[in-house]
């Protein structure tokens, strides 16, 4: 969406806050022994409390509240028996409406003392989001923040998930501009517009440069990487962005 009025950013910022506020709750609870159904409990009833209503089952009728996937599952993971062990990769993606506005966040962490590698690719996915951020301006090309995510990824030796991007978000959780790639494609000419609001969600990957989809019809996997994402929903102004879900 574009938005305009006092009461878009208003609305915006609201869902925002109270996905930004999830995320960080299942983080914090993201502990070995727990599973992935009972964060996505604690998600359920913090979405109820907030008078929230969650995106993927709202939306998609995905059999759960939050995506939470965990070491080969890169997205779109089902909430479900698994048992968080020491040293998993795990992503937790939370989005969400209220009042018809809708909000996108997620964040990869690495559960206690884990493989060196995995709080590395965390870490650079962060840089890859903060060097798209600077490009996130009305005016812009949409592809310089694909450029610039592929960039840290290269100066780090590791590489970015090509078939999974970013979108627009606000009033529908996937909405125009449909694609923010993870690399720089010539072929996108969009320019960004003042106003624009963006789910920005760069993936690093240590090795490959696609997913696949598993038999369940939902969550995205590796074989042979580790990948981690990074996202936020943002409104560009000229001012500057405006992160939602921090
Ligand atoms: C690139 C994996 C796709 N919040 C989810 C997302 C995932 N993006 O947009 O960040 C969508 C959840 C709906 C199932
Ligand atoms: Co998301
Ligand atoms: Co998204």
């Amino acid at each position: 969406m574009i938005a305009k009025t006092e009461e878009d950013f208003n609305g915006l910022k609201e869902i925002g806050k109270i996905c930004g506020e999830i995320r960080d709750e299942l983080v914090q609870r993201a502990k070995p022994g727990i599973t992935t159904k009972e964060l996505d409990e604690i998600a359920e009833e913090m979405f109820a409390k907030a008078g929230a209503q969650s995106a993927p089952k709202g939306e998609y009728d995905f059999p759960g509240y939050t995506c939470i996937s965990v070491n080969e599952e890169v997205a779109h993971g089902i909430p479900g028996k698994r048992v968080i062990q020491e040293g998993d990769l795990v992503n937790i993606d939370v989005s969400g409406s209220r009042n018809g506005y809708f909000a996108d966040t997620g964040i990869s962490i690495v559960v206690g003392k884990g493989d060196e590698i995995l709080q590395k690719i965390c870490d650079v996915v962060k840089e890859a989001f903060d060097a798209g951020l600077k490009k996130a301006k009305p005016g812009s090309k949409k592809s310089a923040l694909g450029k610039a995510v592929h960039n840290v990824a290269k100066q780090h030796g590791l590489t970015v998930i090509k078939n999974l991007t970013g979108h627009g978000v606000g009033r529908s959780i996937h909405e125009a501009p449909d694609h923010i790639f993870n690399y720089y494609s010539r072929w996108d000419d969009e320019i960004l517009k003042e106003g624009m609001v963006i789910a920005f969600e760069p993936f690093i990957s240590t090795l490959e440069e696609e997913v696949f989809q598993s038999e369940d019809g939902w969550t995205f996997l590796t074989d042979e990487s580790f990948v981690a994402q990074y996202e936020h929903t943002i409104i560009l102004t000229k001012e500057g962005p405006v992160i939602t879900t921090l």
